[in-house]
């Protein structure tokens, strides 16, 4: 009696090798095994880069606007009662047609506004109280002084116009006794 082990042990390995082929066959037909592939251009929102963040800033107009080759009006004043111009720099275009108003607004002190060369404020000013008050304390006909504005008491105010000279930086400062030690600026000339 032989023939029906062998039948049982055929029935068993053909079973297994059933179950094999059916596991193979079912690891390939797995929906899940199959990897789903990332849908085309698409970045994550933390791969982008940075976007700006800042707003685009207006340029904010110069103190001082020049028209190239055309005139430039300025306009100063005194800070208060303080021995101070309230600009500490002043600018215009070589050649350009220089308007300046000085607006003394100060309530107990008397100021000029001359436009002088580089370095020599302290100097003209010391020349400039020689001259006098009768002077509006500026040394006379002196090429050192290109403009200037007559003495101003408090609260006066006065226009003067003249021609930019050539491009360089110049001084521009109040000649009364003593304020040109405070009371001074660059005048820039483009
Ligand atoms: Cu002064």
């Amino acid at each position: 009696m032989v023939r029906k082990p062998l039948a049982v042990l055929f029935a068993i390995m053909g079973a297994i090798l059933l179950l094999g082929i059916a596991c193979g066959g079912s690891d390939e037909a797995d929906p899940n095994a199959t990897a789903t592939p990332a849908p085309p251009n698409t970045v994550a929102p933390e791969d982008r880069p940075d976007e700006p963040t800042l707003a685009p800033t207006a340029v904010p107009p110069t103190a001082a606007p020049v028209e190239p080759g055309g005139a430039a009006n300025l306009v100063v004043d005194v800070s208060g009662d303080a021995l101070e111009f309230n600009l500490g720099s002043m600018s215009a275009a070589a050649g350009s047609d220089v308007s300046v108003t000085f607006n003394n607004s100060s309530s107990v002190n008397s100021h000029n506004w001359a436009l002088v060369e580089a370095g020599t404020k302290d100097a003209v000013a010391a020349d400039g109280t020689a001259a006098g008050p009768g002077n509006h304390w500026l040394p006379v006909d002196d090429s050192r002084v290109l403009a200037f504005t007559t003495v101003l008491g408090p609260g006066g105010s006065e226009t003067i116009n003249f021609t930019a000279p050539g491009a360089g930086t110049y001084q521009f400062v109040c000649t009364f006794p003593g304020h040109n030690f405070t009371m001074f600026g660059d005048f820039t000339v483009n």
